[in-house]
């Protein structure tokens, strides 16, 4: 099952859930704790180097971004959550955003989460993963920056994350931005998850 991105836009920020976009098109969502690799995830996908922004400094605006994808899909672009140093009212502003889009977000068919894959996943992630099962959402858990593990440490945390997670073998990819590893399974799970069957079998 192959999925092509021939076109990828930035349509808009949103601050306010009154903002969110009206078109009926099916979306896909990127979690993740800040400064995990959401971004670059989504750059990756995309072929493109700088559509979504990355940084080296953890962001601190609570916006959800929109890309347009073909025309059709959106890509949307979650804040980062668990950064020690945002304050209690930003948490609080994260928290009614992100879990009112959640709710709200009927054209939401799917969300990657994002976990580092040199660390066990966070308290935070976990909650995060709850959250979605128990609104009955898709996910596909991404481990990403394989990069800067050997093969065996990456074969060890991949465990442990299953476990922890309590996840099967297609819910879980292993990922690198730099190396583009695991991109077209991330792919295939996108276009699984969006496309129509007679589209796919074009
Ligand atoms: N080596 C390596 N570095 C990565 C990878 N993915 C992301 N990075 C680096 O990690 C940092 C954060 O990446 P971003 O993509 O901005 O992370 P983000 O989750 O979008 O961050 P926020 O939006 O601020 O929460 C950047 O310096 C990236 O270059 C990867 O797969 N391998
Ligand atoms: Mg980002």
């Amino acid at each position: 099952m192959s999925f092509k991105i021939k076109k990828a836009l930035f349509f808009k920020p949103i601050y306010k859930l009154e903002e969110l976009p009206e078109q009926n098109f099916p979306q896909i969502a990127f979690a993740g704790r800040s400064n995990v690799g959401k971004s670059s995830l989504m750059n990756t996908l995309v072929g493109q180097k700088s559509l979504a922004k990355t940084s080296s400094t953890p962001g601190k605006t609570v916006r959800i971004n929109f890309f347009l994808i073909n025309d059709k899909i959106y890509f949307v672009d979650l804040p980062g959550y668990g950064y020690a140093k945002t304050s209690k009212k930003e948490k609080k502003v994260w928290g009614s955003l992100i879990e009112g889009y959640f709710r709200n977000s009927e054209n939401l068919k799917g969300i990657i989460q994002i976990i580092d894959i040199r660390h066990p996943p966070f308290p935070s992630d976990i909650e995060l993963l709850e959250f979605l099962s128990f609104y009955k959402k898709s996910v596909l858990v991404v481990l990403t920056k394989a990069d800067k593990l050997s093969k065996s440490k990456m074969m060890e945390s991949q465990k442990k994350a299953k476990e922890i997670l309590k996840l099967n073998e297609n819910s879980l990819v292993v990922f690198s931005a730099k190396t583009k590893m695991g991109k077209d399974e991330i792919l295939s799970w996108i276009g699984s998850k969006t496309l129509k069957r007679e589209i796919l079998c074009q």
